[in-house]
Formats: C-alpha cells, structure tokens, sequence
C-alpha cells in the first residue's frame, strides 16, 4: 500500500516549496502533478518577489541562484499624463525592496532541490481524487494506465485555480467570494533592455500598461485588452505599438521592441474561498484565492500559505500540536484579503473601465494625482507592494 505523510496534490511554486520545507523538517511527503516537469516550467507567470518570499526560499535552501541573479528594485514608477513618477518603496518602508526574479527560476530551483533530496514527484497523473478527508485521507490517481491511491495524514490541495482540491470539497462546507475584471492582460516576454531600471506602471485613457523585466536584458510587458481578444489579433509591432501609446515619453523612448519569445493573454479575477481547510485537506496557493496581477501578489500569497500551512504541519509532528494546523485558515485568509483589497485597489486605479465614465472616471483620476502628491497615500502603497509583515 502507498503511504506518506503528506500527499501535495500540484507541483507549482505552492506544491513544491511546500514539499522542501517539509522534507527539511523530516516530514514524508509526495507531490502529485498532472502536467509534465517542462510543461510546469514553460508557464510565464510572476516576476516579483516580496522580501517574506525570498527569505522562506533561503530558509529552504533555493535561495543561491536567485540572490547571485536576482535584481534588487528599491521603487517603482506610476506613468500617468505622459509624466511618470518615481515611488520610493524602501525610503517609505524602512529600506525593504522586492526582487526581480521570475516564478519559472524559482519553479526550477525548488524543482531541483526537490530532484537532488530524491523525493517523489509524480507528473503527468491523470484522473485525481481525494477521498476520506475528514479521518483517514488518500488520493487516488491514474498513471500509465494503473490506479493507484496513496494514503495519507494529510492532502495539501496546491493545485491551482482549476484544480480538483477546492471542488472536492462538499458545497455547503464552502463559501466563495469572486469578482471578474471586464478585461485581460495581454502579455510579451522578449530579449531587449527594459526601458526603464525599474517597474513602470501606466495609467492611459487607452488602458493599462506595464514594463517589467526578468533581467537587464529580458522584458515582460503588459498591455490591457478586451477580454475577446485573441493572441492572433495582436502582432507584435501592433503590441509594441500600443504599449509605446500608453507610456510617458520618457519610458516609450527608451522602448526597444523586439521578437516575441512568449506571447498570452490572462484574464483578470479576485476570488477566496473560504475556509482553507476541510478536515486533514488543506487549500494554499491559487486553489484558495486568485488576486490581478496588478498588485505582483498572486505567487508572493501562494508562499504566505505555504510559510503557515508548512508550520502547522511542522509543529504536529514534532510538538505534536495543532495549533498552527487549527488557525491556518483563520491567520492565512487574514492576510489574503489584505492582499485581495490591495490588488483591487490597484486594479481600480490603473485600468480603464469600460463602464465608467463622468464622476466615478474623475474619481480615479483624483486618486492618482492625490496618490502622486501625498507622501502619506504613497507609504500605504509601499507597505503593500514590498509585502505586510506575517503575523506570527
Ligand atoms: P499554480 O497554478 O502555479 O500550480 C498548480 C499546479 O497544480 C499546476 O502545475 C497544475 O498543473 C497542477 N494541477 C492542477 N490540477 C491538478 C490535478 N487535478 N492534479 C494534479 N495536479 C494538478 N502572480 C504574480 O504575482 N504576478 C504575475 O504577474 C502573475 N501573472 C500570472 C499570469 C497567469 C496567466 C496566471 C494564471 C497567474 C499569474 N500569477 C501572477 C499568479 C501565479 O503566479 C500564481 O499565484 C502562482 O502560480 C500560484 O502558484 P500555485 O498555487 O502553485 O498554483
Ligand atoms: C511580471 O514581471 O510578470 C509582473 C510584475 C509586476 C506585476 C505583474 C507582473 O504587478
């Protein structure tokens, strides 16, 4: 009979930290992953890392590459009425900073810590289910044509927003909070110099638009778009063209368009569910919440789970407590819906909204120039996008 100790069920950044950090606490477990090692790692996803991510990635032992390849930003700019301005996150948070590092680099190392401590990844399974959560867990799954169940102390549900974990649990012991974006990004990645030596954030009556960057020599560039537009309908000289539209003059010359390396367009949603946990399954990551990418949240919350959940498994094997396990949900969803207002907030100030106009438009406009003009509003927004503090 297969048995572990903690059956991760998604090989994504949630999945797989989750296991290194348990592996290191002599915790057993096993991740179960549906897609392929290179598939996972061919997503484009986030690119910002919060200090509380980066130190539980060295508390983990994958922290090397991303410290010798990370770039260190200590602000970031709002581009607004072709002017744009600089927010200096470390002098209004106490010297805290965010690194540039993308989530596939931090994917690939935790999936080489994972491979070098030979534990057990399972991809390409197909057919997942959980099944006695509330007493004796164990997940079923199909692999090269076999069945196979793995039992368990506990699932760890790291499967992503269209995972299985989230939707096995029954309806009325969940409660699901959503609000959908009446547009998407459409994003680029391409081998050119960022136009600027750090983030800008554009406010355009043509849309949102922002220059981010992978390295010195790498950009990831978004524009927002209709939520029927399709990859196809935008070329590249049209997406540089636009994005170029939408920026300060400063930042649209410096602009260096070249060949799109990856090109997709994600649609843009805030979504909890509560609570996280349902018996010995537990939700962290994407499969409990989504926030827009506005405000870089989304992998940084998925490792605020993991840092809690990892814990609270830690102390029930070794102190033999649940403490941490019986306020998981409580503690963490705290914490996600700071980081469910906080993207919202910057989601409402940033895009156009097709369904606005007259006072709710000059509201948005007033919180811009108000946000530019007030050191105060601009520490609120620091605070926020280096990472509020964990609350333990
Ligand atoms: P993930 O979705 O990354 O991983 C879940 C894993 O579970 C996947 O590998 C999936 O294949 C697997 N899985 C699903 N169902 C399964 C099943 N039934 N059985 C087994 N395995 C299963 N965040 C930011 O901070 N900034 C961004 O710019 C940003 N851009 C994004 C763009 C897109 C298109 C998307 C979708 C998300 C973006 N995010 C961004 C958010 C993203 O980074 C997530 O927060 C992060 O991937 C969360 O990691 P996980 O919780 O591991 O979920
Ligand atoms: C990215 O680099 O992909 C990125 C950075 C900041 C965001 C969203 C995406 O707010």
């Amino acid at each position: 009979m297969q048995r572990t100790q903690v059956a991760i069920i998604g090989a994504g950044p949630s999945g797989l930290l989750l296991g290194v950090l348990l592996h290191q606490a002599g915790i057993a477990n096993v991740i179960l992953e549906q897609r392929s090692g290179d598939y996972v790692l061919s997503r484009i996803r986030a690119g910002i890392l919060e200090q509380t991510l980066t130190e539980l990635l060295d508390e983990a032992g994958v922290g090397a590459r991303m410290r010798r390849e990370g770039l260190v930003h200590h602000g970031i700019y709002l581009s607004t009425q072709g002017q744009r301005h600089r927010i200096d996150l470390s002098a209004l948070t106490g010297d805290k900073s965010v690194l540039v590092y993308g989530q596939t680099e931090v994917t690939r190392d935790l999936m080489e810590a994972r491979m070098a401590a030979g534990l057990q990844t399972l991809y390409e399974v197909d057919h997942v289910s959980v099944h006695g959560i509330e007493s004796s867990p164990s997940v079923r799954y199909q692999r090269g044509g076999q069945s196979h169940e793995l039992h368990c102390d506990f699932i760890a549900g790291c499967d992503g927003f269209h995972g299985i974990s989230r939707t096995s649990v029954p309806r009325d012991a969940i409660r699901t909070y959503e609000r959908i974006y009446p547009f998407g990004w459409l994003g680029v990645l391409a081998d050119a110099p960022p136009p600027a030596e750090e983030l800008v954030y554009a406010q355009h009556q043509r849309g949102f638009a922002l220059c981010s960057m992978r390295s010195r020599t790498r950009v990831r560039c978004y524009v927002q778009c209709n939520l029927s537009d399709k990859v196809e309908q935008w070329s590249d000289e049209r997406f540089w063209a636009e994005l170029r539209c939408r920026l300060d003059g400063e930042t649209a010359a410096a602009l260096q368009p070249a060949p799109a390396l990856e090109k997709s367009i994600a649609p843009l949603r805030s979504f909890v569910a509560e609570p996280l946990r349902f018996g010995r399954l537990f939700l962290a990551g994407d499969a409990g919440h989504i926030v827009p990418p506005t405000g870089a949240k989304g992998l940084n919350l998925a490792a605020s789970d993991v840092r809690y959940l990892s814990r609270g498994l830690i102390e029930h094997y070794r102190d033999h407590s649940d403490a941490g396990l019986d306020s998981y949900s409580e503690k963490a969803l705290r914490r996600i819906w700071r980081a469910e207002r906080f993207s919202w907030s910057m989601t409402k100030l940033m895009h156009c909204f097709p369904d606005i106009a007259g006072f709710d438009h000059k509201l948005q406009q007033a919180e811009l120039e108000y946000l530019l003009s007030s050191r105060a509003a601009q520490a609120v927004l620091a605070e926020n996008y280096v990472g509020l503090p964990f609350e333990d």
